[in-house]
């Protein structure tokens, strides 16, 4: 059955032993009356009769007779965490049982909520449970570790997405809340099938006018699609919005004239969706505007919009992401990582109670690694919510497999060691801190940044929606095991089959740390092109500019000295029994030493290596391991879909390609500065590549390529002529089967086409028309746009010619004009030859 992925996990396929759920009875009734209710019922009723096989229908509740019971509870226990009168919150809303009675032969279910939404997230719980083969407890309580447990999209007005990577808008186009709602609706249902009940849906990065009458009007409509599943919209907005849409002369949170204005605009914000959750606030942050202009502070703004929301039981989500992105790199004691507690440490306690500080997992952005924000054990009178990026901006853009609930549970289980009023340190996880067990401020929980696009399987990649899940899974409860998230997830997106299960599973388990192991070693940051859109390897583009993402790697050694001895202080701001520990390098952990510490090169770790002799390694490995999904992925076709099949394997191939091109880059790099070489012996050795620049040319010319380490030797050819340019080499391997490798660059500036000719016959022809890197065209040749094609298994003999034949672009691609910015000219990194067989050559 062919598959596009629109339904994710909720696909509701046939299990292979219905027989297993025949006490189920086929009734489904319903005592409360509300729309959620009923949406929840019909719900229960397609996913049974389609998993199950057999009908079931929603009837008039009768008690003499065995159902499936949706029923409010009767008696609600007190809210513990109430923030406004509209409706009771916290995480008691959201709790549901699901109780198992047996008379005779038959047996009932009765599903019990707090509220109907509640009722709804039983019922996809049940439908879960039934999707995943797992057994029906005879009592099943269910309650969500915290009440915020929301969505970011950073859609803009005008359809596109910042750091969106699978198409355009699902809520806009051209400046309008687009006509056709289906997939806003189809997204809802998505999210509260994962207790999601939140979602924003506009840019952090704010448009100006996005508080315009005429702007919520059509707001109202999404609201519209999403309450038939109980999420709640919410909005980003910016902070001059009283001037840019009320047209008074200042936003200064002080001015009587600016509160009345905010105070005006909520009100009539609830008159068209009275369910509104509240604001997002980016504020004094990358050129966004904020309290700081009038020398207030970000508790007066956050308190102005939250004194308007809180009668209505709204929130505002204020982003800890205030930094300065114009520091001096000169300056030693300068730290970007500082910026969170610096600015909002001494505000604690000062936030109204409805102000959630919305977190950062990091200090810095979202990077494949980095300690958690000092500031969650800095706010202790203040509710807090951690911000995770289930959008792939640093860790691949959905073109390679990352599953981040790794790095999300790895963050949710640090022990900051904060100090009880004793002045003992106690255990104090990131999770107990953003579920409000750690200190008592309960209103707070868990935010990623999605970014669903218009691609029928929302994310681009079919194992990405792994991650959106597995975040939904995390905010109701962080406890869970990894190893049992991934594996519901499986299931229901890829079937029940054993194999099909225990290979995903694994592969997703070990995917975070593969890609860390290929990208950015030891709490380096990703090493990506930080000054491009954040995909490929650009290691230096970090270093010497006012972004401070530095990691000052000098001759003597990298990384940023962050000590309270000699560095920025920034250590100083965790609690003290975990400063000491990052402080100390007997007790740092080496994931994350160059972030605390500039080390030598050849500083020896705790694993018994050297620095940089496990840089090496670990990039040689992460590369062969994901190189390893293709044949694994190769071991499940005609066990899955054959849509999603391919689609899969294409994008395994890529990322085998990719992670050499990262590889190479970094260890290449990392050879350079420090000069040491590869005790291994594999770096600059390259028995099987033969670059470009070395092979016998007809038209092509040799470039430069910047940064130089994402080309082998710097260097690469390319064709300026109408016509193709050749380049050939005589072979000289042992007779064998082989696979041919062409590295080259697929720019996006037009289709290039190549043909591999052996003895002059064609053995491969394909075009650099891939939509990778995603979503904007790069002109340069390098990391971002580096790719591989291969053709397996070819039989060589001493003696053979090998021929590349490259068209460049056509100088006008009438079809796609943005793709003929600048010209893409056929250009070719190396071919590597390597034995035949199921991996790709390393
Ligand atoms: C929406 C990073 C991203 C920006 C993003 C910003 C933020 O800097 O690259 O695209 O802006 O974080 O989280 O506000």
């Amino acid at each position: 059955m062919a598959e596009d992925g629109s339904a994710a996990w909720l696909r509701y396929a046939s299990i292979p032993n219905p027989a297993q759920y025949s006490f189920l009875p086929s009734r489904i009734a319903v005592r409360g009356n509300s729309p959620l209710e009923q949406t929840a019922a019909r719900e229960l009723q397609q996913g049974l009769s389609s998993m199950l096989g057999r009908p079931f229908s929603v009837v008039r509740y009768d008690p003499a007779l065995a159902s499936i019971t949706l029923a409010p509870v009767t008696s609600k226990p007190a809210s513990s965490a109430s923030i406004g009168s509209h409706e009771p919150a916290g995480v008691q809303a959201d709790s549901f049982r699901i109780v198992r009675t047996s008379a005779g032969k038959s047996t009932s279910l009765t599903i019990q909520g707090e509220t109907p939404r509640a009722e709804l997230y039983a019922v996809f719980h049940l439908l879960e449970e039934v999707g995943a083969e797992k057994p029906i407890p005879a009592v099943d309580r269910q309650a969500p570790s915290a009440p915020i447990r929301w969505v970011d999209e950073w859609d803009n007005l005008n359809g596109t997405i910042e750091r969106g990577y699978a198409s355009r808008s699902i809520f806009f186009d051209n400046g309008h809340v687009r006509q056709d709602l289906t997939r806003t609706g189809e997204y809802a249902h998505l999210l509260a099938s994962i207790g999601i009940n939140g979602c924003n849906i506009n840019n952090v990065n704010a448009d100006l006018e996005t508080l315009s009458t005429e702007h919520l009007h059509e707001f109202a409509r999404i609201a519209d699609a999403f309450r038939p599943w109980g999420v709640k919209l919410a909005l980003s907005i910016d902070l001059s919005s009283p001037q840019t849409v009320g047209g008074l002369s200042t936003f200064d949170p002080k001015d009587p004239a600016v509160i009345a204005w905010w105070q005006k605009k909520v009100d009539e914000i609830y008159t068209l969706i009275p369910n509104f959750a509240g604001f997002t606030v980016k504020a004094d942050s990358e050129g966004r505007v904020g309290p700081s202009k009038y020398g207030r502070t970000p508790a007066d703004a956050a308190n102005v919009l939250a004194r308007a929301l809180r009668p209505y039981g709204g929130v505002v989500l204020y982003r800890g992401f205030v930094y300065d992105n114009h520091l001096d790199w000169h300056n030693l004691k300068a730290d970007r990582a500082r910026a969170g507690v610096d600015n909002f440490a001494y505000l604690d306690g000062k936030f109204e109670p409805n102000v959630i500080i919305q977190i950062k997992e990091g200090p810095i952005d979202f990077q494949t690694r980095e300690p958690v924000s000092p500031l969650f054990a800095a706010l202790r009178h203040t509710s807090v919510a951690i911000e995770t990026q289930t959008t792939q901006e640093y860790t691949g853009q959905q073109r390679h497999m990352v599953w981040l609930p790794s790095m999300w549970k790895w963050a949710l289980d640090t022990d900051m060691r904060a100090e009880g009023a004793d002045g003992r340190a106690r255990i104090t996880t990131v999770k107990s801190i953003v579920e409000g067990k750690a200190f008592g401020q309960p209103v707070g929980g868990y935010v990623s940044v999605v970014n669903v696009g218009l691609e029928p399987n929302w994310l681009h990649h079919p194992m990405a929606m792994a991650n959106l899940y597995g975040f939904g899974k995390l905010s109701w409860n962080p406890g869970q095991p990894l190893s049992a998230i991934i594996d519901t997830w499986t299931r229901l997106t890829w079937g029940n089959d054993p194999k099909v299960d225990s290979t995903i599973d694994a592969m997703q388990l070990a995917s975070w740390q593969n890609y860390e192991s290929y990208t950015g070693p030891n709490g380096m940051g990703t090493l990506t092109n930080i000054l491009g859109y954040h995909f490929g390897p650009g290691i230096e583009s970090a270093e010497r500019n006012g972004w401070g993402q530095w990691f000052r790697g000098e001759k003597d050694g990298i990384g940023m000295d962050r000590t309270t001895a000699t560095g920025t202080g920034y250590i100083g701001q965790y609690p003290p029994q975990l400063a000491a520990q990052y402080e100390s390098l007997a007790t740092c952990p080496d994931d994350l030493l160059l972030f605390f510490h500039h080390m030598p090169y050849d500083y020896l770790l705790h694993s018994g290596k050297t620095l940089v002799q496990s840089i090496y390694d670990a990039h040689y490995a992460g590369a062969r391991a994901v190189a390893e999904y293709v044949p694994q992925w190769q071991s499940l076709q005609g066990l899955v879909d054959d849509q999603r099949y391919q689609q899969v394997l294409a994008l395994f191939t890529y990322q085998a390609g990719h992670a050499l091109v990262w590889r190479d880059a970094i260890d290449n790099w990392f050879r350079g500065i420090s000069g040491i070489d590869d005790a291994g012996g594999r770096l600059g050795h390259d028995p099987n590549r033969i670059t470009a620049e070395e092979m016998k040319t007809g038209g092509y010319r040799t470039v430069d390529v910047d940064p130089w380490e994402t080309a082998s030797g710097g260097k690469a050819v390319v064709c300026d002529g109408p016509t193709a340019c050749t380049l050939s080499a005589t072979l000289d391997k042992p007779a064998g089967r082989y696979d041919i490798a062409v590295q080259y660059f697929d720019t996006w500036g037009g289709v290039s086409k190549y043909t591999l000719l052996l003895n002059g016959q064609s053995i491969a022809s394909w075009a650099a028309d891939a939509t990778l890197p995603p979503a904007q065209a790069d002109p340069n040749l390098d990391g971002q746009d580096s790719t591989r094609f291969t053709v397996r298994s070819i039989s060589l003999k001493p003696g053979d010619l090998l021929e590349l034949s490259g068209t460049p672009a056509p100088p006008v691609d009438t079809a796609r004009p943005q793709r003929t910015m600048s010209r893409e000219l056929a250009p070719v990194d190396y071919i590597e030859i390597g034995p035949d067989g199921p991996i790709t050559p390393q």
